[in-house]
This record gives C-alpha cells, structure tokens and sequence, in this order.
C-alpha cells in the first residue's frame, strides 16, 4: 500500500501485539472520527478535554522522534488532520501532544498525536 502523505512509497507496518496497530485494524473497536490512506483518528477513551481525539499514522513507529527521522511528512499530515478537527470543533484552537518515553507519560508506543479542543484549556 502506498503512502499518499510521503514523496517515497512505503509499506504499511504493523506490530502483532500493538494496540493502536489492533484498533486500526478494526481487531479493537474505537470511536473513529477521520480515516484516509495513511493516518486514523479515534476519540480517546478517557478524554482530558472536551474533544480529546487522538490522531495515528497507520505505520507503526514508536514515537514521535522516529516518526519525524523517517517520514516528515506523515508527521506534517498529523497536523494537518488536528488542525482540520479543531476547525470544525473550536474555531481553530487546540492543543498537540506527544508524549515521548515512559517517564513523560507515554502508554502506548504507537505513535499518536493527543489533539485536545472543543473547549478553553487551562494554561
Ligand atoms: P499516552 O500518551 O501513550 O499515555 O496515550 C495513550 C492514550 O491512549 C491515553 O490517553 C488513553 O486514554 C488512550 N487509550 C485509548 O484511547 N484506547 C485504549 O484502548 C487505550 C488507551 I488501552
């Protein structure tokens, strides 16, 4: 399958025993709110803001850092698709997170973007 938000075609990977690869999968069920060729997004089930969807490269990478060393462009499609949520939910207004590495709060290391809106956040 080819990759349409990169200039090189690349292969799809998944990890067997990968949440996030299971949910895209439809292996896992989730609450999906945006899909294409290459990125999926699901609300998060345990939502800190109002809208709390978060936004998955259908490659599996670990984090942000390796996502970002081998397909900018995905990374730079993520953020598109949040700005796109976040114009439709709060006028353009969000919060981008990545949690990196365990001790920063990251669970699942699948690559994903925590894009909070829908409402005012606390600073
Ligand atoms: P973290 O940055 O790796 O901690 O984020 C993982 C998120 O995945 C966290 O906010 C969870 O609530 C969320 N999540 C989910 O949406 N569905 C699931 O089945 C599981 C976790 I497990």
């Amino acid at each position: 399958m080819g990759c349409g938000s990169s200039s090189t075609r690349r292969i799809m990977m998944s990890e067997p025993d990968c949440l996030f690869c299971k949910i895209i999968a439809g292996e896992i069920p989730s609450e999906k709110v945006y899909e294409d060729e290459t990125t999926y997004a699901f609300k998060d089930i345990s939502p800190k803001a109002a809208v709390h969807v978060l936004v998955v490269p259908k490659h599996h990478y670990a984090n942000v850092a390796e996502l970002a060393g081998a397909d900018a462009a995905q990374l730079a499609h993520m953020v598109q698709v949040a700005q796109s949520l976040a114009d439709d939910a709060f006028h353009g207004a969000y919060r981008l997170i990545f949690n990196t590495g365990r001790d920063a709060g990251q669970s699942v290391f699948h690559v994903h973007a925590h894009v909070l809106t829908g409402e005012t956040l606390d600073e």
